[in-house]
């Protein structure tokens, strides 16, 4: 069978589950939230990355309910540890802009967390443009009436998508994630520049920044200095499973 067909059980089986990602501010070294990131357990293929399946999800339109799954997933785990006394903790939520142009997509997040009993502002969503969309007033209106209700948004892979700027003009834009392939050549004069304008321009209009891909010290290091205020990668942790995140909250 193909990918596609199969995506057709892959909820009812429960063969979705979430990897979970530090992020950590880098005036304190502390975590103050992490990403969830999607994954496929897939019956005779073993674990399959969003990179293969979400364009897939999104040509059938399976992203939809994943979609949903993965926001109610999310809330849920972080209530949960919030429950647990863990507290003060964000979680960021990858979105397709296929499910950003659905008109019911704010009502079906607000919906779930008044269901999972999460406050708005712990709830952060990454635009991620892996597909092209013009940017249209379906879309403004879900991230205006989000906004208003203290939803926090971040701009994934900033520098690579095709309408980051346009995000820009019609929200205001919590964070700017710088996309990890300028961070794994930091060292190149241009690659340098485009990180430090990133950083400019995020902070001139009062988002934060957050590097991804981070692995090494050096680039820890390097980043720090240049005022980027959050950093995720391999440096800090790989993307786990929610049983060792426990574990990182205590030492992180
Ligand atoms: O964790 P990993 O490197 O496998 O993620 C690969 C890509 O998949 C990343 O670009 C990430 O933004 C995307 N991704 C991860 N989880 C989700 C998700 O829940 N929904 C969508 N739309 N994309 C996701
Ligand atoms: O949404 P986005 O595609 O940016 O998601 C981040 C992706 O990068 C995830 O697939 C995650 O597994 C991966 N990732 C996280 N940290 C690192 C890292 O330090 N190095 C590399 N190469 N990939 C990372
Ligand atoms: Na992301
Ligand atoms: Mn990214």
């Amino acid at each position: 069978t193909d990918l596609k067909t199969d995506l057709n059980y892959a909820i009812d089986n429960e063969e979705f589950y979430l990897c979970y990602q530090p992020l950590i501010n880098t005036k304190t070294n502390k975590m103050i939230g992490m990403e969830a990131l999607l994954r496929w357990n897939h019956p005779h293929r073993g674990t399959i990355s969003p990179k293969e399946f979400v364009p897939l999800a999104e040509e059938t339109m399976h992203i939809i309910p994943i979609g949903e799954w993965v926001v109610r997933q999310a809330c849920s785990q972080l209530k949960s540890w919030h429950d647990m006394g863990y507290k003060n903790y964000f979680i960021s939520v990858n979105v397709s802009v296929i499910q950003l142009q659905q008109k019911g997509f704010a009502r079906m997040v607000l919906n779930t967390l008044e269901e999972t009993g999460l406050t708005p502002e712990y709830l952060q969503l990454e635009i991620t443009e892996t597909v092209h969309m013009e940017y249209n007033s379906v879309i403004s209106k879900n991230l205006m009436r989000l906004k208003r209700q203290g939803i926090k948004f971040s701009i994934d892979d900033f520098g690579t998508g095709y309408n980051s700027l346009n995000y820009l003009q019609s929200i205001e834009v919590d964070n700017l994630k710088i996309d990890k392939s300028f961070i794994e050549d930091f060292k190149s004069k241009v690659n340098q520049s485009i990180i430090e304008m990133i950083i400019l321009l995020g902070h001139k209009i009062n988002a934060a920044i957050i590097a991804e891909g981070v692995e090494t010290k050096e680039q820890y290091d390097f980043l720090k200095q240049q005022e980027c205020d959050i950093v995720q990668g391999y440096y800090v942790s790989e993307p786990i499973l929610p049983e060792k995140m426990t574990e990182l909250f205590d030492r992180l």
